[in-house]
């Protein structure tokens, strides 16, 4: 099993029974939950930029949150990174500070063209999703599936690479754990299968797999698609 010999030691949750680590002492933390999607973009990033060791992972129950993580985060939502004495959330707006704030693998291209096409998928990751989940909440496919038409034409715009700017960028990282939930769960729950008919959509799912940054955040999908239909689907 070389690839469970790869994983990172990941830390033990922290639930209401849990002391707080200490606030503002210079450590840099990423509060998280394992099985949270816009957590996970932030969790990607910190690997692919290699902060690893600069970047601790602080994981929250999201059943049983601690009564102090509301003075870390007032909003208590995960993700929020906590760095130079203060602390920040909001998934998308992290990959941009990790970015700038951080060395590593650039997230954000130089490339003025590329740059605008991050800014309209960032802008739309929130619309693709919303279309995915009212169906999964029993409207027409209608939009789930222009969703992902527009998915498969944004992978066709940039040809020098599998990923949306051809190399591995924040919009990868964007999209990739909401597509991770919704495949099997669209599957399971409508019985449609998104890669049919959309070759790019499953290059790029594909050679996400190869990516240690991500494999290393991929939990255990009856998990995560139970945890899914429980909290948004109210199954
Ligand atoms: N817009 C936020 C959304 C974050 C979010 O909704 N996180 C959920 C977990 S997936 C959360 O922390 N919810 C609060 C709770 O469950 O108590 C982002 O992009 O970071």
């Amino acid at each position: 099993m070389a690839e469970l010999d790869n994983r990172e030691v990941l830390p033990s949750i922290f639930d209401s029974t849990s002391t707080q680590p200490p606030l503002f002492d210079g450590t840099t933390r990423l509060y998280t939950a394992f099985t949270c999607p816009y957590a996970q973009r932030a969790w990607i990033a910190r690997n692919y930029k290699g902060l690893q060791n600069k970047i601790q992972l602080v994981p929250i129950s999201l059943d049983d949150k601690p009564t102090w993580y509301k003075e870390v985060y007032p909003p208590a939502k995960v993700p929020a990174l906590e760095h130079n004495n203060k602390v920040t959330g909001e998934s998308l707006d992290l990959l941009k500070y990790l970015d700038e704030n951080f060395e590593g693998p650039r997230l954000f291209p130089d490339d003025p063209a590329k740059n605008e096409f991050t800014e309209q998928m960032l802008a739309y990751a929130g619309t693709f999703g919303g279309a995915v989940l009212s169906h999964l909440k029993g409207a027409p496919d209608t939009e789930m599936i222009a969703a992902f038409d527009q998915i498969e034409d944004a992978l066709s715009k940039f040809g020098d690479g599998p990923f949306f700017l051809g190399q591995f960028s924040a919009v990868d990282i964007a999209f990739i754990p909401f597509v991770e939930r919704f495949q099997p769960l669209l599957l399971e729950l409508k019985n449609y299968d998104i890669t049919s008919g959309r070759p790019k959509l499953a290059a790029w799912i594909e050679e996400l797999n190869k990516m240690e940054a991500y494999k290393q955040t991929k939990w255990d999908i009856n998990e995560l698609t139970s945890a899914f239909k429980k909290r948004v689907l109210g199954k």
